[in-house]
């Protein structure tokens, strides 16, 4: 049974959670063919433009796992993940460039309008029900469980890195600003994952059933990140079914 197993050590955990990294979405076939330079201009657009719903959705999700948690020493670093994306304006009431801002300019340097990408007109049902489900979890569970799943971002660097350095040969066209984004998370992924894995090992280390729990807990995001590039991958590209166009559903907001 597995609660009569002692807990895995703390470095011992720490290593079966990056090993949930064979799992994350950089593999997926989707991130491989933009690393590979064989995306078209319209599946990078369709990738921005699907991309800026989970953008706008992540300081919502940090504000749901700041609503739910008593710790005030956790609460003072997590904030700064909410500004990370909506920026702080100067007090002369100079617009700071946050990530979702900064993401925004992705979609104008790879042709989007800002209409196309605020509209949220292009994201698709799939995305939109990944997305929904990663902020209802940090809406729902325990703060501690939310923190875990954001452990995603232990493998966020190297995707971050792959963009910054393959973009500028394999997608020319791409205006050279629109890197800022990636280059941003490199240092704030980092920083997040130092205090998002201290939490996780100490809390989750009193047994191995709950060492096992936050694995799976990283399996649902690595899951959501996954079924985001399932999505993105379907909805750009050109499917014909007996000579007919796939069908698009569209994207429904009741808020
Ligand atoms: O741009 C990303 C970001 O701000 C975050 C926050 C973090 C979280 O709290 O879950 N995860 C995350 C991620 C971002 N970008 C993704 C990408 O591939 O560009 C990776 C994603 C993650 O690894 O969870």
């Amino acid at each position: 049974m597995k609660e009569n197993l002692k807990p895995w050590t703390r470095e011992e955990f720490e290593e079966k959670l990056r090993e949930k990294g064979k799992g994350y979405h950089i593999y997926h076939p989707f991130h491989v063919m933009m690393y590979e330079g064989k995306l078209s201009k319209e599946q990078l657009q369709c990738w921005v433009a699907n991309r800026f719903y989970y953008q706008i959705s992540i300081p919502m999700k940090d504000a749901a796992i700041l609503s739910n948690c008593n710790d005030v020493e956790v609460r003072k670093q997590w904030i700064v993940r909410i500004t990370d994306h909506d920026g702080q304006d100067a007090e002369d009431g100079t617009k700071a460039v946050g990530g979702i801002e900064a993401w925004i300019q992705l979609g104008d340097a790879v042709g989007l309008t800002r209409e196309q990408v605020t509209s949220l007109k292009m994201v698709s049902p799939g995305v939109k029900f990944a997305v929904d489900a990663y902020v209802n979890f940090a809406r729902q569970r325990p703060w501690q469980e939310s923190v875990c799943s954001s452990l995603t971002e232990l493998f966020a660097p190297h995707i971050h890195q792959q963009r910054i350095s393959s973009w500028p040969t394999m997608y020319p066209w791409i205006k050279a600003e629109g890197l800022s984004y990636f280059k941003k998370r490199l240092t704030e992924a980092r920083r997040d994952v130092e205090q998002g894995l201290g939490v996780t090992l100490d809390y989750f280390s009193t047994s191995r059933e709950r060492q096992l729990k936050a694995l799976d807990i990283l399996q649902f995001k690595l899951n959501v990140l996954w079924v985001i590039a399932d999505s993105i991958m379907l909805a750009s590209t050109d499917i014909k079914t007996d000579g007919r166009d796939y069908l698009r559903q569209p994207v429904i907001n009741f808020d």
